[in-house]
């Protein structure tokens, strides 16, 4: 099987051709979204020529019918062509569903933020390997070291990387957050909560917990004005768990927390929610897990890529992390692959 797909790419590199081309086809996604041809294809409610969709999001005919024409390849729109009349486009259900701004299951923030901060920063991967660390500096001229205030360089950058964490449990959220039975735990602190999507999962699926989002002040400000829904049965506490105190609780949430920082922060991380958590309380990491034997998954290799260029951190293996909690002193460590892009791990101390 292996020696037939080998052989194949190497009569014509297939494979080669499309993943080194990548970059064209997420271009494409992203200048859509910022261009805003889905949430104006879902208004439309009907087809639309290039011509009429260029009029209205002000482009040039030219260019969004070479745009339009691109996403038809992808498979992310549709078209009809009548003989004698213009190309008439129209929006796939997965582009209404993922890729318009108000559907609730929107991956667009995702998309805006990997469109203009992710994407400047990879096109500085060359020095980010030479140099094992981020980019910020060369990329957008900010101080590095200290890695949020550079994430958080401004209220708007901030606000766009909360869009993105918020955005990704649409996906994942109520798998990673039911893949253990979490509901002997009374007290949950998620810490590091960011915009409460992930807690809101987790007050849905154990009614009986008292979920609290840790974050901080600037986060928790922002979080309660714009995502804080009424009545979802969500708290916020500001701090930094680093320098300040760690509330008590039953269960700590750590979702894409542990993969920003070196293994010696994480590992005082930690030891101080060892510390204040209560006896036969745990611990649950929620990360994108590597394969023991580091071959994959793709995604999660260039996740590892993307904290290099933006962070402090790295993707790692269950036995990585396993290793980190032992140390910290937790023990009967579990481990639950989802199947999607995050797993969880948990803890007990
Ligand atoms: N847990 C969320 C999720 O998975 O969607 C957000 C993960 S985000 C990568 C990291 C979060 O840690 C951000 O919300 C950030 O504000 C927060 N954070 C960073 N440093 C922190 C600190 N010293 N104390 C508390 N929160 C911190
Ligand atoms: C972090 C997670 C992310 C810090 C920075 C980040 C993600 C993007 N930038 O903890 C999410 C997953 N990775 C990608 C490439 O989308």
């Amino acid at each position: 099987m292996a020696e037939h797909l080998s052989q194949s790419e190497l009569d014509y590199p297939f494979k080669l051709l499309e993943y080194f081309n990548g970059f064209r086809v997420s271009k494409v996604i992203f200048s859509a979204c910022e261009l805003g041809v889905f949430d104006l294809l879902l208004k439309s409610q009907e087809a639309m020529s290039a011509q009429h969709v260029a009029q209205e999001l002000g482009t040039s005919v030219d260019g969004m019918e070479r745009l339009l024409d691109a996403l038809v390849g992808i498979e992310i729109l549709e078209v009809e062509r009548a003989e004698g009349t213009a190309a008439l486009y129209s929006s796939s259900d997965v582009a209404n569903l993922y890729l318009a701004k108000g559907s609730a299951k929107s991956l667009h923030d995702m998309i805006i933020y990997q469109s203009q901060t992710i994407y400047p920063l990879w096109n500085n991967m060359v020095d980010a390997i030479r140099e094992g660390r981020n980019q910020y500096e060369k990329t957008f001229g900010l101080p590095s070291d200290d890695v949020f205030q550079a994430i958080y360089s401004s209220e708007e950058e901030m606000l766009k990387f909360m869009g993105l964490m918020n955005s990704s449990w649409v996906l994942d959220g109520h798998d990673v957050v039911t893949a253990f039975d979490l509901s002997c735990f009374q007290k949950i602190i998620d810490l590091g909560g960011c915009t409460g999507a992930l807690a809101t999962e987790m007050a849905r699926a154990y009614p009986a917990s008292s979920i609290t989002v840790f974050d901080l002040p600037e986060v928790v400000e922002a979080a309660q004005k714009h995502y804080s829904q009424e009545g979802n049965g969500v708290a916020f506490q500001s701090g930094d768990f680093f320098r300040g105190d760690i509330p008590s609780a039953d269960l700590y949430v750590l979702a894409r927390i542990v993969h920003d920082w070196t293994e010696e922060k994480c590992l005082a991380l930690l030891k101080k929610i060892y510390e204040a958590c209560k006896p036969g309380g745990g611990v649950l990491l929620i990360e994108a897990l590597l394969f023991e034997n580091r071959r994959g998954p793709l995604m999660v290799q260039i996740f590892s890529l993307n904290m290099l260029v933006q962070a402090e951190g790295r993707e790692r293996s269950p036995s990585e992390y396993t290793n980190m909690l032992n140390k910290s002193g937790f023990h009967n460590v579990q481990v639950c692959r989802t199947g999607k892009s995050y797993d969880a791990i948990l803890a007990i101390r």
